[in-house]
């Protein structure tokens, strides 16, 4: 796979309204057999152009999120494709965005490739209020939890979500995975969080996934 030429094939799709024409171009590649997270990187490419594009007034709000919407749908398209062959390795993953993040292709990301390598993944969506959903997280007492931040104005509530979870009696075995674009862009404010692992993107996530 050119994933340069794909990345630049999809925001051209995209750009054109093309809904149609970007199914195609995935369904090219899928059949062609290119692993579901070399696809995704190429859209992940293509959403940060789109990300870029919108920033400096390229294009409107309106571009943005349409390319949200036919992603949302490629990704529920692809995740059927992943080989999901692998047994389960009995343990448990929780993950979400934190309070403020509406961001959540990154995040549905990496629950897909947790999947397919025989983690089943309770995804508690966007926008996680951490103190109501803590009966419910404590219940599940999951071995992993993944917390999603894109923006540094996420960080407070970040910080406060995993201080919360690192103080439940019920998760004292749980381990915390931080992850998200705001730490690609800003990795010092890693630092103010009490995480156990990190990755930065899918191919550091895949080898982590690896030692879990
Ligand atoms: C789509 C989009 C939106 C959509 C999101 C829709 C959705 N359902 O996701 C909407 C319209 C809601 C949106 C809103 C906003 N957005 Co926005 N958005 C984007 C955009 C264009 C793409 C995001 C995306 O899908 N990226 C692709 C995914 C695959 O990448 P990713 O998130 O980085 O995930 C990867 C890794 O980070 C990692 N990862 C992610 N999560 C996790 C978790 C764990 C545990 C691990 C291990 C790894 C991991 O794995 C993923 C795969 O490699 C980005 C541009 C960009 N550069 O990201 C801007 C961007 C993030 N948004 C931005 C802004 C400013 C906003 C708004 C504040 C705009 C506004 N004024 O309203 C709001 C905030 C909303 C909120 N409260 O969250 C800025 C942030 C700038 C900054 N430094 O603060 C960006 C960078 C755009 C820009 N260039 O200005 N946005």
């Amino acid at each position: 796979m050119n994933q340069k030429l794909f990345s630049e094939q999809y925001l051209k799709h995209i750009l054109d309204s093309d809904k149609q024409g970007v199914f195609e171009l995935v369904k090219q590649e899928l059949d062609d057999g290119v692993p579901v997270e070399d696809l995704y990187k190429g859209i992940e490419e293509a959403m940060y152009e789109i990300g870029r594009m919108w920033h400096k007034n390229e294009i409107s709000i309106a571009h943005e999120h349409l390319a949200t919407a036919i992603t949302q749908w490629v990704l529920m398209a692809a995740f059927p494709q992943f080989g999901h062959n692998t047994p389960e390795r009995g343990k448990k993953v929780v993950s979400f965005t934190v309070a403020g993040n509406n961001h959540d292709l990154g995040i549905k990301m990496v629950n897909d490739i947790l999947e397919s390598k025989g983690f089943p993944v309770i995804y508690l969506g966007t926008n996680l209020p951490v103190t109501g959903a803590l009966e419910f997280i404590n219940r599940e007492a999951p071995d992993y939890i993944l917390v999603s931040v894109a923006l540094p104005v996420n960080v407070p509530y970040a910080k406060e979500a995993i201080s919360t979870l690192k103080q439940s009696e019920e998760l004292k075995e749980t381990k915390i995975i931080a992850g998200g674009y705001c730490f690609k862009q800003f990795p010092a404010l890693l630092e103010k969080l009490d995480y156990d692992y990190y990755a930065s993107d899918l191919k550091d996530f895949i080898e982590l996934s690896e030692t879990l």
